[in-house]
């Protein structure tokens, strides 16, 4: 059974640019056997136009065709985005998404969660947070944390670059002490926020600190984040997609440099609540996982 998510008008259809056609036929919850689909897909499947505004290379588009793959209810699920180079994306999928104003995701996502729990209460909805490491951690760090100490249902998700990279390279609470930008000659005074375990002490039931180098690793976090917080509370998931442009590294530098990182700065960190772990267990058993 395939899932509609998006439909082109059908008086549309034949001006429309075979790229958005296929969107819509060849998204992986398009096919017949949306039940199975996930990570194995993207080979030749899509969830993103080949022709987004991203720098080419830039990791973030990889990353975000994992996470989609991996929803474990696409047709239920809306993504709350914020201003940075994350949402030059957004235009460019297939799935219910909202961009709210640069800082405030985590307040906006709270109440859609909530006005559909309310709306919905037979159904199940997914509510999950993505923006960048200057959305996240510095302007709208209260919101992030609010959400958290008040246990809002939802997955928050960081693309952490570690830098303000839409605007320019300006450094962020989460670039590391001492790096220089071009907006940020003199390099950083200070720690990097090691905001997977604000996360934790803020009451988040999962924080999962890691790199966007290994798809079937970013799709399982993904998958335990989201119905964790179906279930529980607030899940984190802090992902280093490197800005490539402000690091000066080459279109297909990006790997390279996660690869190194997942042994040095983003060496694998992991929180799972002991009522999380027990409902995980019980997901596996159910096939979930
Ligand atoms: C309320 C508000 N403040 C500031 C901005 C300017 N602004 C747009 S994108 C951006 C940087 C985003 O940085 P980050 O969240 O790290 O995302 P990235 O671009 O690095 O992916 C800023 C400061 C804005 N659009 N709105
Ligand atoms: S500026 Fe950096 S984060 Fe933004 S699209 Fe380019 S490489 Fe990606
Ligand atoms: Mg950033």
């Amino acid at each position: 059974m395939s899932v509609d998510i998006y439909k082109i008008n059908p008086e549309f259809r034949d001006i429309m640019p075979q790229e958005i056609i296929d969107l819509e036929d060849n998204a992986t919850w398009a096919g017949e056997s949306v039940e199975k689909r996930g990570i194995n897909d993207l080979t030749d499947k899509k969830e993103i136009l080949e022709e987004h505004s991203l720098c080419a290379g830039c990791p973030e588009a990889a990353a975000l065709r994992y996470i989609l793959a991996a929803l474990p209810l696409p047709e239920e699920t809306i993504i709350v985005n914020s201003t940075g180079c994350t949402s030059l994306m957004f235009p460019h999928i297939a799935l219910h998404t909202v961009h709210s104003m640069f800082g405030n995701q985590n307040a906006v996502a709270s109440g859609i969660k909530r006005t559909l729990d309310w709306r919905f209460p037979d159904k199940t909805k997914d509510v999950v947070v993505l923006a960048g490491d200057g959305a996240t951690i510095d302007i709208g760090l209260d919101y992030t944390l609010q959400s958290f100490f008040r246990q809002e249902k939802i997955t928050t998700i960081c693309f952490d670059n570690e830098v303000y990279a839409n605007t320019g390279g300006q450094e962020s609470g989460s670039t590391p002490k001492g790096q220089v930008f071009k907006m940020a000659p003199k390099g950083k005074v200070f720690d990097k926020v090691p905001m997977w375990e604000l996360a934790v002490t803020s009451g988040c039931q999962y924080s999962v600190k890691l790199t966007a180098s290994a798809p079937k690793k970013v799709a399982k976090v993904l998958r335990e984040a989201v119905l964790i917080a179906r279930e529980l509370g607030p899940t984190y998931i802090h992902l280093y997609t490197p800005c490539i442009l402000e690091i000066g590294l080459a279109a297909n530098e990006g790997l390279w440099e996660m690869k190194e990182q997942d042994k040095d700065r983003f060496a694998d960190f992991k929180y799972v609540s002991p009522e999380a772990e027990a409902y995980l267990k019980e997901c596996k058993k159910e096939g979930l996982l």
